[in-house]
């Protein structure tokens, strides 16, 4: 080992092996990691291999910053922004952090001096897979742009052993497969396993008496250990790199001594196995349904684990709990952690011998919360059993938390027992459950929707009474996504000309830059330079359908694109039933002159949920069939491509000529993916939810393609008594697109298969389908039309791009600094 490699050594010399950013510097690091950390040396390394050593010769990078910036954070006394979550979908990490770092271009030229694969390398990396979609995405472009911005923030979550669910497709259905996503190591994380923290379940409470004061002692019949593992978040362009902090759960001790010498070996390890199971898996539901006892334990035993290291660090920097949330604001991403709210309580309460009143002073000034959804199946509830059983003393909190708060409520609505019904944190209607979204609601000093159309519904919808109640605690933080991983990383070409337009790189932290490509959408030379860009990412993306999963699709034709998770409410069937009717056209009239498309589909379906399994298998039975037919395949393909995740996913944005955000109105609280999307030069065609309002009122009306009936006259209809079947009575293609489904023309004469789905369609149709399936139709039909005519698409395409600056991550993260956080970039400095 040379000198500059023994620990102890200074660290932050630019000419380090463990810090210097040179090419030579670079090749010199990874075959000493290669060799240190693996024990191998390039000529027997595996891809494998090679992915490990490149991954931690960054991390070495990013670990100087990190320190740095923590001691930086530690003497600004600043106040630090804590985003609880319990997803965290980061998608891969190499080669974001060589693209933060500044390094990807040179780590390139160092790899292929070496005789390194670099693209393969980038390619072993396994998806840490910790979300189920949106929420869980979002989180991870928060943390993104709160490092870029440089503001001190730790992300806390939970370290699932298995990720979401891998995708495979079978004969047309999807199949679940577990996540080993820890198999072959994780380079990014550190473990902690000093940093550890108890969490208590079951059991009972008793009073005592301490110091004149009653008090509460939790006897619980449980203790499990949570322990630290840390992730470097590093910011685009800058020194600062924020923490991830993952708590993964243990049994405090390995065996019950006691258990074991009485020869209950199996008892003796029981416990250890409950306590392991917290952290085991991510429970695969996107807006998921209440009601699992592990899911209540998996979101107690994170919030209680972030809380007590908060509480650790005020009492470390401050040494009193006075003024906790000046220094820290808890934002609660969604109320998967608002048990937090009761449990900061306690630990104030309880373990550190505080008041009520002054508890809940800070408890109340510390928490935000964001609601992501509307949907009344996604609000979170817990019966009172459960809950009691499994955290008894977070119960008598709650109930003391509303009894409190129903006192103020029937002081401001003399009288109103029905309201105060309809706001109590317990439903007395449904089995006696804790309403989680009003604990989170009561417990904040902040509230926010998603987008803005969400946001008034939140306010005039789930949230009405307390909006009454507090007007001024709601707000509205439009969702963004970061430019570093969905322009830089997915479209490399994209981004290299964006800086040429620009005349530097100063767009990726300013996005509004962008609008300086406007007067570009009429110059006959650009479109050239935008056209050849396109190809090239639609030429990519075929290769790598072909590839991976086995389909051949033309470059020339629209790709038309729907990404997403598949819920009834999203749509992904009305989509085929479009591509139903082309087909029927083209059946029909051979010669028929329509714009020859490609459509593509992914996404994941609860496990659970079986009407979305059978909308997967439609797609993939819909494309069998036209795949097939020589009459039209050269006009119409369809593809599901499986395992729709980050890394996939990057291969799509940059390739898609039009993208699908065909939600019934009212009920997609922003969508993200619409973001991505448009800000990669795709059309939008789309209903009026979501932040799809916002994107059409920036890239201008004319360049979207806007379609559906708004929320409003949806509601309507629902209240005249929605009568689906009518509908297909005098929309001749419609009812035939129908038809064909039940034919069992898609299922091989099986009449029976997708029976469940058109007659849902027909009779019940929640989701209000056939009611936008024509104007769908038409609006469809005018993008065919606009396809034709490619420098009017073009200007378009560049326009979107050009005007997309507010969908960025950073604007959203500096509207919460704003409205809500009230906290200040603190730079760090290497
Ligand atoms: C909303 F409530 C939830 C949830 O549990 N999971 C989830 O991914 C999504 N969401 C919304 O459905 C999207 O409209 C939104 O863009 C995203 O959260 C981020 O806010």
């Amino acid at each position: 080992m040379s000198d500059m490699n023994r620990p102890g050594s200074a660290v932050g010399e630019s000419d380090h092996i463990r810090t210097g950013l040179s090419k030579e510097q670079l090749k010199q690091a990874y075959i000493d990691n290669l060799f240190y950390l693996l024990g191998r040396f390039l000529e027997v390394a595996t891809p494998h291999d090679s992915y490990m050593a490149a991954a931690y010769t960054v991390r070495d990078r990013m670990l100087d910053r990190w320190i740095k910036t923590a001691r930086t954070y530690k003497a600004s006394q600043a106040r630090t922004v804590c985003y609880l979550s319990a997803e965290f979908l980061l998608g891969p990490h190499l080669a974001k952090n060589l693209i933060n770092l500044g390094i990807m271009e040179v780590s390139r030229e160092a790899g292929a001096e070496l005789g390194l694969d670099f693209e393969a390398i980038l390619e072993q990396e396994e998806e840490p897979g910790l979300g189920n979609g949106g929420l869980g995405r979002l989180a991870a472009c928060y943390l993104d742009s709160l490092a870029t911005l440089q503001i001190p923030a730790i992300g806390y979550g939970i370290r699932y052993e298995f990720g979401i669910f891998d995708q495979l497709i079978e004969d047309g259905w999807q199949v679940e497969k577990s996540d080993v996503w820890l198999r072959d190591g994780n380079p990014w994380e550190l473990p902690r396993p000093k940093l550890r923290f108890p969490v208590r379940f079951g059991g009972h409470t008793e009073t005592f008496q301490d110091d004149g004061r009653v008090r509460v002692r939790w006897i619980p019949d449980l203790v499990v250990e949570g322990r630290a593992y840390d992730t470097p978040i590093l910011g685009y362009g800058v020194s600062n790199a924020n923490l991830l902090r993952l708590w993964s759960a243990h049994a405090p001790e390995s065996f019950d001594f006691q258990a074991f010498n009485t020869g209950d070996y199996y008892g003796a390890v029981h416990a250890k196995v409950e306590a392991e199971t917290i952290s085991k898996v991510l429970y695969p539901n996107d807006e998921p349904q209440a009601g699992k006892e592990l899911r209540l334990k998996q979101q107690y035993f994170f919030a209680s684990c972030s809380l007590q290291d908060m509480i650790r660090l005020q009492l470390g920097a401050a040494g009193t709990l006075e003024g906790f949330h000046e220094k820290f604001v808890v934002q609660l991403n969604d109320t998967h952690p608002a048990i937090a709210v009761a449990e900061l309580m306690r630990l104030l309460i309880d373990e550190h011998r505080m008041d009520w009143e002054p508890a809940w002073e800070i408890t109340r000034r510390t928490f935000a919360f964001t609601n992501h959804t509307l949907l009344p199946e996604a609000l979170e509830t817990w019966t009172v059993a459960l809950f009691g059983r499994l955290l008894p003393r977070l119960l008598e909190i709650v109930y003391e938390i509303n009894r409190r708060f129903l006192d103020k409520v029937r002081m401001h609505f003399l009288g109103d027992e029905a309201r105060i019904a309809r706001m109590s944190l317990i439903d007395e209607g449904h089995g006696r459950r804790i309403r989680m979204a009003h604990l989170a609601t009561v417990g904040s000093f902040a509230i926010n929707g998603v987008a803005e159309m969400h946001s008034e519904l939140v306010k005039s919808t789930i949230l009405k009474d307390f909006h009454d109640l507090w007007p001024e605690r709601f707000h509205n933080v439009t969702n963004g996504v970061t430019p570093r991983r969905f322009i830089i990383v997915s479209n490399p070409r994209l981004a290299r000309l964006l800086t040429e337009c620009c005349g530097d790189d100063g767009w990726v932290r300013d996005m509004d830059r962008l609008r300086s490509l406007e007067p570009l959408a009429d110059d006959v030379g650009f479109h050239e330079d935008w056209r050849r860009m396109k190809t090239a990412a639609k030429r990519d993306l075929a290769d790598w359908l072909r590839r991976r999963v086995g389909v051949n699709v033309d470059p020339e034709t629209l790709f038309d694109v729907q990404v997403k998770r598949i819920h009834e409410y999203k749509r992904q069937h009305l989509n085929v039933l479009h591509i139903i009717t082309l087909y029927e056209r083209l059946k029909a009239e051979p010669n028929r002159d329509v714009a020859p498309r490609t459509f593509v589909f992914g996404g994941k379906a609860a496990p659970g949920y079986l009407m979305a399994k059978l909308i997967i298998k439609l797609i993939n039975s819909v494309a069998e069939v036209i795949n097939q037919d020589p009459q039209v395949n050269d006009r119409l393909r369809v593809v599901f491509m499986p395992d729709f995740n980050v890394k996939n996913a990057q291969h799509l944005y940059p390739a898609a000529d039009l993208s699908e955000q065909i939600s019934m109105a009212g009920k997609e609280a922003s969508g993200t993916g619409n973001m991505k999307f448009a800000m990669n030069g795709a059309l939008t065609i789309g209903t009026l939810d979501g932040a799809n309002v916002e994107i059409r009122e920036e890239v201008g009306d004319e360049n979207f393609f806007l379609f559906g009936h708004t929320a409003e006259q949806l509601q309507r209809l629902q209240a005249e008594g929605y009568r689906p079947w009518e509908i297909c009575n005098d929309r001749f293609e419609l009812r035939s697109a129908l038809d064909l489904i039940a034919s069992g023309l898609f299922s091989h004469g099986d009449k029976e298969l997708f029976r469940p789905l058109v007659e849902n369609l027909l009779y019940q149709d929640p989701f209000m389908v056939l009611a936008d399936y024509e104007l769908y139709l038409d609006r469809q039909t005018e993008v065919s039309h606009a396809w034709r005519d490619p420098k009017h698409w073009n200007r378009m395409s560049i326009l979107n791009v050009a005007r997309m600056g507010k969908f960025s991550s950073d604007r959203s993260i500096r509207d919460y600094c704003e409205r809500i956080w009230r906290v200040r970039p603190v730079p760090a400095e290497l």
